[in-house]
């Protein structure tokens, strides 16, 4: 590793657009946001850095020798190339000028990469060529050590990339914070600090009417140990059982598909700072008996989105993700609440109530759009330690296989696999959230919220409809339930606000 000295990055703060993952935020567009954050970085002759910045052992510099910036105010005398190579294009931001990458093909890029060493590097970005490959080989694709030359050797069989003179090319003098971060996330160890806080609580064995009454009703988070230790997939699933129980069926992989066997030549080899996830809402139908090696937890028998049938909108995933992958800051869809068994692997969890936006994270009012850090690890540098310092703290955990966290309804969480992991997860609607569910797909603006449907508009009537039909009466019951709750919660607010709590005595404020 050659030492490297960094100051003042930027912290990337970009939307994030879970159009493949219907679970997710479906329909956020783009609110950019720069924030100067004083994020101090210096690597010299050891691996650690000041800030305690650990890289992954066997990490390479980055491929083309791009640096963080800092550097440049170190080495007095030296030229950023990355400037002189532009021309008039120098004075765009980074961003800017990748974005404007973005709309060539690959051919356009080749070409470009021959006119300066500057932009050499920067049509040689590899996010660029995995945008060519996701847009391009919809139906899979080996993966080839990097995102190029799964391109090239996709496209191009005969052309062999890596006799091209223009492969892998040092550039000297290059500086750039936000091509170095890129490379710095994907290399990045997760502190033992964000791992350590573990402050959720755990049960094992506890009953329906209590899971009920402590967590499902007061809508908090709870991690279950010991409720799926009867399903064959803790037994029986790994990498090789799976391979071969699904042959050639294709999995959703952001908006590609591909076999098992593809995706884990891919997760492999790959050392990125977003890397793809497999999160298949329909493995159940294309595999059933990955269907059934699995059973809902007795907590969740109830979910009232089976009325539906098959209209109802997609609600399990297998989720299946190199260390690293993972989950950003999201709400689940439609309001519903969720569960999360981990089958191989582990993840740390983070998880904010509803009344608290994590840090870094800005939603639209409507909720329809959220600007967030680019990655995990991004959030993990730039804002984790924010929480410190903050009277409500988030949830924590680290969920092993066998354990099952409960995802009550409204809360943000965010999600990184500490290794590789296989996991299901469902999301459902019980009598506890019924009626939570009813006014999210009632919005006004429930074309643009409702997710994981082609019918957006109709599901509020649908679903409406069908649980009139099932459960005559139950919606009204709640409803009248809800209301006594809120009458009873007023009470209680008025007299808290004039009696001491402790003393039983009445309270004066002067
Ligand atoms: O990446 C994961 O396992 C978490 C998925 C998720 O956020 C969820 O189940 O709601």
């Amino acid at each position: 590793m050659p030492p490297f000295r960094m100051r003042n990055l930027l912290s990337r703060v970009k939307r994030r657009s879970n159009k493949n993952r219907s679970k997710f935020l479906k329909n956020q567009t783009c609110i950019p946001i720069t924030k100067q954050l004083p994020s101090l970085l210096q690597h010299e002759e050891d691996e650690d850095c000041d800030e305690g910045f650990r890289i992954k052992s066997s990490t390479p510099s980055h491929t083309h020798g791009v640096q963080p910036l800092g550097n440049l105010y170190l080495n007095p005398g030296s030229i950023n190339s990355r400037d002189t190579g532009l021309g008039n294009l120098h004075s765009l931001t980074d961003e800017l000028v990748l974005d404007m990458l973005g709309f060539l093909d690959a051919t356009s890029l080749g070409v470009l990469a021959t006119v300066s060493k500057s932009l050499y590097v920067f049509t040689n970005h590899e996010p660029l060529w995995r945008n060519l490959v996701l847009e391009n080989l919809l139906d899979g694709f080996r993966y080839n050590g990097s995102w190029k030359s799964t391109y090239v050797a996709a496209c191009y069989p005969s052309f062999d990339i890596s006799i091209s003179a223009l492969h892998g090319f040092k550039v000297r003098d290059f500086y750039s914070d936000y091509l170095f971060q890129s490379w710095l996330c994907a290399n990045l160890e997760m502190k033992p600090e964000w791992l350590e806080r573990d402050n959720v609580v755990r049960k094992r064995g506890i009953s329906v009417e209590e899971f009920v009454l402590n967590f499902e009703e007061p809508n908090k988070p709870v991690l279950l140990e010991g409720c799926i230790d009867n399903w064959d997939a803790l037994r029986n699933w790994d990498r090789d059982y799976l391979v071969q129980l699904c042959g050639d069926v294709k999995f959703a992989v952001g908006p590609v598909e591909m076999k098992l066997e593809e995706y884990f030549g891919y997760s492999d080899q790959v050392r990125e700072e977003r890397p793809l996830y497999l999160f298949d809402p329909k493995f159940a139908e294309k595999v059933p008996n990955l269907g059934s090696e699995y059973e809902v937890p007795v907590y969740f028998q109830e979910d009232l989105f089976g009325v539906l049938g098959n209209e109802r909108p997609d609600y399990r995933w297998i989720i299946i993700g190199p260390a690293g992958s993972g989950s950003s800051f999201h709400v689940d869809p439609n309001s519903t609440s969720a569960w999360n068994a981990v089958i191989k692997g582990s993840k740390k969890w983070v998880l904010f109530p509803p009344d608290v936006i994590p840090p870094g994270v800005h939603p639209s009012p409507d909720g329809a759009e959220v600007a967030s850090p680019v990655s995990i690890i991004e959030w993990f540098m730039n804002f984790y330690g924010a929480t410190k310092s903050w009277k409500k703290k988030p949830i924590e955990c680290i969920c092993k296989a066998g354990e099952v966290i409960f995802v009550p309804n409204g809360w943000w969480h965010l999600v990184i696999n500490l290794e590789e992991s296989i996991a299901i997860t469902q999301n459902y609607v019980s009598r506890r959230n019924l009626l939570n569910v009813l006014d999210f797909l009632k919005r006004p603006n429930a074309s643009t919220l409702v997710s994981g449907t082609r019918d957006r508009v109709n599901l509020y009537d649908k679903f409406k409809n069908a649980i009139d039909a099932s459960f005559p009466g139950a919606i009204d019951e709640l409803t009248q339930k809800e209301e006594e709750r809120k009458i009873q919660h007023r009470k209680l607010s008025f007299w808290d606000s004039v009696t001491d709590a402790n003393m039983g005595a009445f309270k004066f404020s002067f």
